[in-house]
């Protein structure tokens, strides 16, 4: 696993984050050092995957970056399930194919180059989007969760992990300084922690709790609920 070093130099002017080689060739490093929790989603994914998937669906892996999530997914699916990882950086995908391609389970697996808002969703019992909806523009997310409910098969589920925010502005304060002093747990320097926040200003903007859970009932699940939570990152699962 390659180390992130993406902002240890300093910059003049910090550009808006992308998801580019760069980014790609570090992002297991990166996402591992940087969203505490993040083993123990991709392991309650395996477990509500074996529990959820039905024979003959489709899943959906949306903003799947690497694989992570679609390699958890895909190890635990029934054969005859159809799985797609969807991402819209060219630079993630080459490697997601990749990283496809050395798996061996049996569900048949595509990854597409694509905006998850064109992503039609249909006949699916799993959905998983994995830290991914906090970089859709807001005033886009409800129709994104209304367009996957809809093509959810009644008892199967939704996925939803997310960086949250805090309407308590102490308990932002506390959860945003616990969240760096996580990541310099992890080795990561002051001047990393602020480049990469300059970076991902109005690029990655949370939601709170509430927020994520009116929007799954609005959308038209029968059942959402927090399934886990670790400082200021959070999941969801939501049943049709
Ligand atoms: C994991 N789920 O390891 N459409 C499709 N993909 C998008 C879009 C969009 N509109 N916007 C951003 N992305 C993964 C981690 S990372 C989370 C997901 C993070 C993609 C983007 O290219 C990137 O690969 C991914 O969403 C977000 O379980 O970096 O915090």
């Amino acid at each position: 696993m390659k180390k992130d070093t993406v902002y240890s130099q300093p910059i003049t002017q910090v550009n808006r984050f992308r998801f580019d080689a760069t980014v790609a060739d570090v992002f297991e490093n990166m996402i591992n050092r940087s969203v505490p929790g993040y083993p123990l989603i991709l392991d309650l994914i395996g477990v509500l995957t074996e529990k959820y998937a039905m024979a003959d669906t489709n899943c959906y892996d949306l903003g799947c970056s690497l694989g992570a999530a679609t390699l958890r997914i895909r190890q635990h699916l029934p054969q005859s399930c159809h799985l797609f990882g969807i991402d819209n950086s060219a630079a993630m995908v080459e490697r997601c194919r990749a990283n496809m391609a050395r798996d061996h389970s049996q569900a048949s697996v595509a990854i597409i180059e694509q905006s998850l808002q064109q992503t039609k969703i249909e006949n699916a019992s799993i959905v998983v989007i994995n830290f991914t909806l906090q970089f859709i523009p807001d005033a886009e997310r409800q129709a994104v969760l209304q367009r996957i409910a809809t093509g959810i098969n009644p008892g199967g589920i939704l996925i939803l992990a997310e960086k949250i925010s805090f309407n308590n502005i102490e308990k932002q304060d506390l959860m945003t300084d616990l969240h760096h002093e996580f990541k310099k747990y992890q080795g990561y320097s002051d001047l990393e922690i602020a480049q990469k926040r300059a970076a991902l200003e109005n690029v990655l903007v949370p939601n709170s709790e509430q927020e994520h859970l009116q929007r799954l009932r609005q959308a038209g699940f029968a059942e959402s609920q927090l399934i886990s939570r670790c400082l200021n990152f959070a999941a969801f699962l939501a049943i049709k």
